[in-house]
């Protein structure tokens, strides 16, 4: 049973994610946001150990850093490809930037390849003999490649101890789920002889009980998981794509479940929180957001000196 303080770190773990979210997107055209799909995003690295792999889809990254434990102000930083970034503002993206030296993996843009990673981290825990977990979270478009077949049968056959995460908001940049993806992710998962969880995207607590859950039973060397966790991209594909190709119809309906707004109702519900309370969690967490802006709009871009690759190697970047 989980504690009520810990439900509220996670509530406020959720409202930071999404306050940054919001921070980004008032001034990054090409933001990949992932407003709206926190709840994966947030619940699928919450309660992870810190010598835990954690590898994340480039849509919700930065949030997934701060779950993790990194500066905001450095991850911000790392937008703007400022030298205080974690990777000293050498490659400057929406999705770089790391909590620690170890235990998270950055992106790269090819899309799909990190599912093998996950598996790659998993076997790595295996070999030397630890409990650790590798999670990684990947999109539907990305499901629907190679290395996601590849990735889930090595853990499969190898009873690795990896969880797989489907951050599946049924959209492949402009193609939908039904155009895109046969049949439901979560049924691929016997195919591959492992347990496939069905997880409410928009329910934060649902998607973190479902990582729990298959944590326990990877750390207990029963092998990997699958956890599908629906949701809906109610952004464009980027900041400035009105996607037009969308049902707004449907659209309307994923904002009315969003959920920031569920799991409020449900802590007020319990009487765990009030209308007060909600506020200045939101206050607290768009203050921060707006000071990590500030300082990393005011910090220098790297210099030349930084092409050093020793200097690169030091500073933990690549
Ligand atoms: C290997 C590869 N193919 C294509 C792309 C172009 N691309 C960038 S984002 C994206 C959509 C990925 O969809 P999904 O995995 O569902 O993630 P989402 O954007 O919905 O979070 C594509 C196809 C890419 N980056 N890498
Ligand atoms: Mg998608």
């Amino acid at each position: 049973m989980t504690s009520n303080e810990t439900r509220l770190s996670l509530y406020r773990a959720l409202v930071r994610a999404r306050e940054l979210e919001n921070g980004i997107i008032s001034f990054h055209p090409y933001f990949h946001s992932a407003v709206g799909e926190e709840a994966v995003v947030v619940g699928g690295a919450f309660g992870l150990r810190p010598d835990d792999v954690y590898i994340p889809h480039y849509r919700g990254a930065l949030a997934a850093n701060l779950v993790r434990g990194a500066s905001m102000h450095r991850l911000v930083a790392g937008v703007l490809g400022k030298v205080t970034a974690y990777d000293r503002g050498r490659f400057f993206s929406e999705v770089r930037g790391r909590a620690e030296p170890k235990n998270f993996s950055t992106m790269g843009g090819f899309l799909g390849t990190t599912i093998t990673y996950g598996a790659g981290a998993a076997l790595s825990a295996k070999l030397r003999k630890t409990d650790e977990v590798a999670v990684v979270v990947f999109g539907d478009g990305c499901a629907n490649k190679g290395e996601f077949h590849e990735a889930l049968n090595l853990a499969g056959v190898l009873k690795l101890p990896a969880v797989f995460i489907c951050q599946n908001n049924q959209y492949c940049i402009s193609m939908s789920a039904e155009r895109g993806t046969a049949g439901r992710i979560v049924d691929r998962a016997i195919g591959y002889g492992m347990p496939g969880i069905q997880a409410d995207g928009n329910d934060v607590e649902a998607v973190n009980a479902a990582l729990l859950q298959a944590v326990a039973h990877a750390r207990a060397g029963k092998g990997p998981s699958l956890i599908d966790a629906l949701t809906y991209r109610v952004s464009g594909h980027w900041t400035t794509d009105p996607a037009a190709y969308q049902s707004q119809e449907n659209r309307r309906s994923w904002l009315e479940r969003d959920p920031i707004l569920v799991f409020e109702n449900r802590l007020k519900a319990e009487g765990l929180v009030t209308d007060d309370d909600i506020k200045s969690v939101h206050e607290e967490a768009a203050s921060e957001v707006t000071a990590a802006i500030a300082q990393a709009k005011s910090d220098p871009p790297p210099g030349p000196e930084e092409l050093r690759p020793e200097l690169v190697y030091a500073a933990g970047g690549r």
